[in-house]
């Protein structure tokens, strides 16, 4: 039996993804950027089995519920198409994000899977292709094959995968607030604001120049413009995701209290801005002087951690098993 094991991180967007043109290949309606962090990574086995009459999917230990277990396979399936290869195989991925922390795991999950995946079936892939295979997944998990600050391109198949970007060098303090199952999956509430939002068109046109600038930011090393951006743009997602119908609202009054004290901070000198993914915690980008004091501030208002830019997606096991 052929198995391959590899390993990634999730990633924080700076620029954010929200809306596709086209579901069934994850091509985003956007260009995006983000940071692919230093903590909590997902490893993944993906073991060959000539015996199985389907896939299966355990993660911690666990069997996976249907639904999560057809999202893999159908990843398999794309990976089996390239191989020429139709065997089944066991898919058993560790996801080290706490349940607290509040990171979404699809981007390091899905990142981890095409790595070993196409690993276990012997495909070659250079990591164009293999951000491209991740994006087929969960369109976030594309940037999470790439390590550190990561553009994911708009296009279509063939153009649409991420590619690593020079910046500054930041921070990131995550902002643990709640412990709860968001009530509605980035998937389903980006289709909702996509289909009701008057605001819709406004988003995406804006998010191409946003990520225009955000990327003119990094190349000039301009941490403070950088930071605006992350945080405008944040703002401005959760601005639309407001404006759909029926209405969804993933910040609490306690998210804004910590985007009020970034704010607080920022005015008495410290580089740090907000931003929040759809859910109520908030990660705060700084730079690495501010860490330290930025973090101990806003323990008051939430669990704090630091993490720092990470590495991409890398097989770190592969073998013939007996
Ligand atoms: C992002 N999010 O850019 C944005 C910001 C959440 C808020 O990418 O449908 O789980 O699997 O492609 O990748 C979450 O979207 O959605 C996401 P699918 P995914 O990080």
């Amino acid at each position: 039996m052929t198995r391959a094991v590899a390993r990634s991180h999730p990633n924080i967007a700076l620029v954010k993804y929200w809306g596709k043109q086209n579901e069934q290949l994850i091509l985003p309606a956007a260009g995006s950027l983000s940071l692919t962090i230093d903590a909590f990574p997902t490893t993944t086995e993906v073991t060959l089995d000539d015996r199985a009459t389907a896939d299966t999917f355990s993660l911690n230990g666990v069997p996976a519920a249907v639904g999560q277990t057809a999202r893999v396979s159908a990843l398999l399936d794309i990976v089996r198409a390239v191989a020429g290869v139709d065997t089944f195989a066991n898919v058993d991925s560790i996801s080290e994000i706490p349940t607290d922390a509040g990171l979404a795991s699809s981007a390091a999950g899905f990142s981890a899977l095409a790595a070993a995946a196409a690993a276990a079936y012997g495909l070659e892939l250079d990591s164009r292709a293999l951000s491209r295979l991740a994006r087929r997944g969960s369109g976030s998990a594309s940037r999470s094959v790439i390590p550190g600050l990561a553009v994911w391109h708009a296009g279509n198949d063939e153009e649409s995968f991420a590619e690593p970007v020079n910046g500054p060098d930041v921070r990131m303090v995550i902002v643990t607030l709640s412990t709860g199952a968001k009530p509605v999956s980035s998937r389903e509430a980006m289709r909702t604001c996509m289909l009701t939002s008057p605001f819709y068109p406004a988003w995406v046109a804006s998010t191409k120049w946003t990520l225009d600038g955000a990327l003119e930011a990094c190349r000039d090393n301009d941490f403070t413009r950088l930071g605006r951006i992350t945080e405008l743009h944040a703002n401005r997602m959760h601005a639309l995701i407001q404006s759909a119908d029926p209405p969804i609202r993933y910040l609490t009054p306690q998210s804004v209290a910590v985007f009020d004290a970034v704010a607080q901070l920022r005015a008495a000198g410290r580089s740090c801005y907000a931003t929040a993914d759809a859910g109520p915690n908030v990660v705060v980008l700084t730079t690495p002087e501010d860490a330290e004091p930025v973090a101990r501030h806003l323990a008051e208002l939430g669990e704090t951690r630091i993490v720092g830019a990470g590495p991409g997606a890398a097989v770190i096991e592969r073998g013939i098993e007996p």
